[in-house]
């Protein structure tokens, strides 16, 4: 699949799988460790369904620890390499750092997934305008080391509304065209349960931007709240969340099951289809 043409259409629901090359990262940390495991999850993430492969290299859970941008280069770049050998899948990066991004550009990865909404590292929105790669712009409130302290939020929907325009208009600054942006409203990162909900209530109002949304629940702990559940109980928690996010206008879901993320975008998505 073509992205532009996807960008331009959006006739369907991507899939976007998460793989994380970390040893702490939330839900499956450790599982992918050496490029050889990892590019085979990646590979078997395809088969399920996937349309992006998301790579990432520093765990961005609460309170982890940074990662040097050469140690988080050193897990990325090979998986990105050893999937471009055998698909041509889309591939997301899932880093702030403008050196990591640079590598896994080079190393075939069409979209910089930046949860920092390029606030992170001034060299990042260049750096993607010069690739004409796509963007992530997430919304966080705080740093991942900060963020669960205390959110707070008079409207959350609003606000994350005009952080998006302010950061499309950095992206925009620094070359990026708006047909190569993602919003993402960064489900988890500085929100509470009530503020996760009303942003999944409110995809509608982010779409009004014009540009794609993306949804990352996959087993996150507002789940857990809800159901008084641990993340490895958190799938039909998922498949339901995810169900509503779609029929409220996600364009792209990022899970870590694909087979069953597959099913619940184009299930939803039809279902959407229908009552528009
Ligand atoms: C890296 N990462 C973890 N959760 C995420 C989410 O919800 N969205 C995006 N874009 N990235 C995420």
């Amino acid at each position: 699949m073509r992205l532009d043409d996807w960008m331009r259409n959006r006739d369907r629901v991507l899939v976007m799988g998460v793989l994380n090359v970390t040893p702490d990262s939330f839900f499956d940390g450790g599982q992918h460790m050496t490029t050889k495991a990892a590019v085979n999850h990646a590979l078997e993430m395809i088969r399920d369904g996937a349309d992006i492969v998301d790579v990432g290299g520093e765990s961005s859970r609460p309170g982890a620890a940074p990662v040097p941008g050469e140690v988080e280069l050193s897990r990325v770049v090979p998986v990105i390499t050893g999937i471009r050998e055998s698909s041509d899948v889309l591939i997301s990066v899932d880093t702030t750092k403008s050196r990591v991004a640079r590598a896994a550009l080079a190393a075939g990865a069409d979209i910089v997934n930046d949860i920092s909404a390029l606030r992170f590292d001034p060299e990042m929105g260049p750096l993607i305008a010069e690739a004409d790669a796509c963007v992530v712009l997430m919304h966080m409130q705080g740093t991942p080391r900060t963020m669960q302290e205390n959110p707070t939020y008079s409207d959350p929907v609003e606000e994350i509304k005009e952080f998006f325009s302010a950061r499309m208009e950095a992206a925009v600054r620094a070359g990026i065209p708006e047909e190569r942006i993602i919003l993402d409203p960064g489900i988890g990162f500085g929100k509470r349960l009530e503020h996760n909900l009303a942003i999944l209530r409110g995809i509608g109002s982010f779409l009004e931007l014009g540009a794609p949304v993306l949804i990352g629940l996959s087993r996150k702990s507002f789940l857990g709240e809800l159901l008084g559940l641990p993340p490895a109980e958190r799938l039909v928690g998922t498949v339901a969340a995810n169900a509503v996010a779609v029929r409220n206008g996600a364009d792209i879901i990022r899970v870590h099951d694909v087979k069953e993320g597959r099913q619940t975008a184009d299930v939803a998505r039809r279902l959407r289809e229908d009552a528009t």
